[in-house]
């Protein structure tokens, strides 16, 4: 039966499609729609969702493709029957860093849109660059070096703005386009990113920067809570600081900010309540960690292609590996990220070679062989006390957390002498890598995350509460398995079922929240009394191992000399 009551839309404006999704109170999904870039788009020559440069490392988007994104995924809501006129409020989640630059015709466009014409047909016109500069976007190494050294080093700019400078961070992007394009620059008005330029569309008039995705430009000074005027004035070169201040905006502090009503070209156009508000949009990341209540000492990780490794914490300890952002709704908290280049790829190549290797399975994608073999081979690889530990790297593509090229490493490490060997010898290749490859993708998330993580329960040593897997690696429990005896997880390792909506949700969530809550109740709070647990969530291992975490325990000690002795080893080459 068609939800009665009050409905909010969560926007997911990703790589390599829009997604639209519908909740109501009760935070049940009524409807969803989705637009793939590459094979939906009119126009568009795009391949997973993107254009390159490869010359000069650039990765970037159409942004018009954006906007008939956004007509089409409006349409398949309505010719689903979605009755808009329940939608109370509506928010999104962009990739991160990317930027869209508007000329000084935009506000009169987005303020007259007109119902007759598409969104694509009207706000073209209003780009004063037709592209946005993508995360994969790899062309700044200089722009980067340069902000590093501006503050002092990469540690003062973590410090700062809560990353070191990153190929893809919007500050260093902005740098290179007002070099490379200063027509362009000159005649951009606003800047918005992914998140904001998706709030200002259904607005009618450009949104400001979200408090949360504001941390991923290395322009933001995370304490004091501001534009860090040092780097925005470098960042503006010969324009000025001022004219850049301009194009920014000022930036609310309030996540769930009531930014204004959506504009009449959707109420004409798909039936929206004229007092539809809209929210702001956030990033992927920061709404992903929305997808639930997640309270401090729970940790997500995603197990895509890549791996991403979300925590809430009220602690702010940042480190050039790391990332921290202000929480996207509670003021106090901040996100704590590790986004890594490899995850998923890697595995499979690993399972690859183990089917080929035993046979039954060749060529097949089947986990079994490669499960099977992890669990039935010892922690670290070590039969006996007196063997060595086995430890490996497996970087099919270049890593960012360590920065190291593509490559594989393996080593033996002796715990009692603390001595490193770079070896295969012993292994039993390449079935020691299935156990291997998992310890080391987790055992570098325990490393990088030790010190946000407190003892939760009497004589439990520090660790996640709850470790919550999502992406396409969570539903399997042998990994899970892993994942726990290596992070721990005192109330165990738990899949949060929600496919590829985790973000999309958590947008919507938001919404809710933002237009629900009654004075200063969190997100948590109100998110958390209605989130029905044993329907979304499904325990899928244990989580804390006493001897095996005490064992990863010392292995974490060995992992760390192994990366550091490849980082000399390869900056020496
Ligand atoms: C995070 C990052 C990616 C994008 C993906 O820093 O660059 O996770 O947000 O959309």
């Amino acid at each position: 039966m068609a939800s009665q009551g009050p409905l909010y839309i969560g926007f997911d404006l990703s790589t390599q499609q829009l997604k639209g999704l519908v909740v109501a109170s009760d935070l049940k999904v009524v409807n969803i729609a989705k637009f793939d870039f590459d094979v939906d788009s009119k126009g568009f020559d795009v391949k997973k969702g993107v254009l390159t440069n490869e010359a000069e490392h650039e990765v970037f988007a159409p942004v018009a493709m954006w906007l008939q994104a956004l007509d089409n995924v409006l349409q398949q809501l309505k010719d689903q029957g979605l009755d808009f006129s329940l939608v109370q409020g509506v928010s999104g989640a962009g990739q991160q860093h990317g930027s869209v630059y508007w000329n000084g015709q935009a506000e009169d466009l987005l303020k007259g849109l007109d119902k007759g014409k598409s969104l694509e047909e009207q706000l073209t016109a209003a780009l004063s660059y037709p592209y946005s500069p993508n995360w994969q976007d790899a062309s700044t190494q200089k722009e980067c070096d340069e902000f590093d050294a501006l503050l002092g080093d990469e540690e003062k700019l973590a410090q700062v703005t809560g990353s070191k400078a990153h190929h893809r961070f919007t500050g260093p992007q902005i740098l290179r386009f007002q070099r490379k394009h200063p027509e362009e620059y000159q005649k951009t008005s606003r800047i918005s990113l992914v998140s904001s330029f998706l709030a200002s569309v259904l607005l009618g008039q450009v949104a400001p920067f979200d408090i949360s995705d504001v941390c991923g430009m290395n322009l933001w000074d995370m304490q004091e809570n501001c534009w860090n005027e040092d780097l925005v004035k470098f960042c503006a070169g010969k324009y000025g600081a001022d004219e850049l201040k301009r194009k920014l905006g000022d930036v609310p502090h309030d996540g769930g900010l009531h930014l204004g009503k959506i504009h009449n070209y959707f109420v004409e156009r798909y039936g929206f309540h004229p007092k539809c508000t809209i929210l702001p949009s956030t990033g992927d990341n920061p709404s992903t960690i929305l997808a639930l209540p997640l309270r401090p000492l729970d940790a997500m990780v995603s197990l895509g292609t890549s791996t991403t490794f979300l925590m809430s914490t009220p602690e702010y300890k940042p480190d050039p590996s790391t990332h921290f952002f202000n929480h996207p709704t509670t003021p106090g908290l901040y996100m704590f990220m590790l986004c890594y280049k490899n995850g998923g790829l890697a595995r499979e190549q690993v399972r690859d070679a183990i089917n080929d290797k035993i046979g039954s399975l060749k060529g097949s994608n089947s986990w079994d062989n490669f499960d099977r073999v992890m669990l039935e081979t010892a922690v670290a690889g070590q039969k006996t006390d007196t063997d060595p530990m086995k430890m490996g790297l497996y970087f099919p593509r270049p890593e960012i957390v360590p920065n190291l090229r593509n490559g594989e490493w393996h080593f033996n490490y002796c715990p009692k002498k603390k001595e490193l060997q770079e070896t295969v010898d012993g292994w039993d290749r390449p079935l020691d890598d299935a156990r291997a490859i998992v310890e080391s993708q987790m055992l570098s998330l325990r490393l990088r995350s030790k010190d946000l993580v407190h003892s939760s329960k009497d004589g439990v040593p520090a660790q996640p509460r709850r470790v919550y897997l999502v992406g396409g690696g969570s539903r399997n429990r042998a990994i899970a398995k892993v994942a726990g005896e290596v992070l721990g997880g005192v109330e165990g390792v738990y899949s949060l079922d929600v496919g590829e909506n985790a973000c999309a949700l958590g947008a919507a969530y938001k919404a809710v929240w933002a237009i629900e809550r009654s004075p200063g109740q969190t997100f948590e709070d109100l998110i958390g009394k209605r989130w029905k647990e044993d329907e979304f969530i499904e325990k899928i291992a244990d989580g804390y191992q006493p001897a095996a975490f005490d064992k990863y325990g010392v292995a974490v000690e060995g992992f760390e000399m192994m990366e550091k002795q490849v980082l000399q080893q390869e900056s020496a080459r």
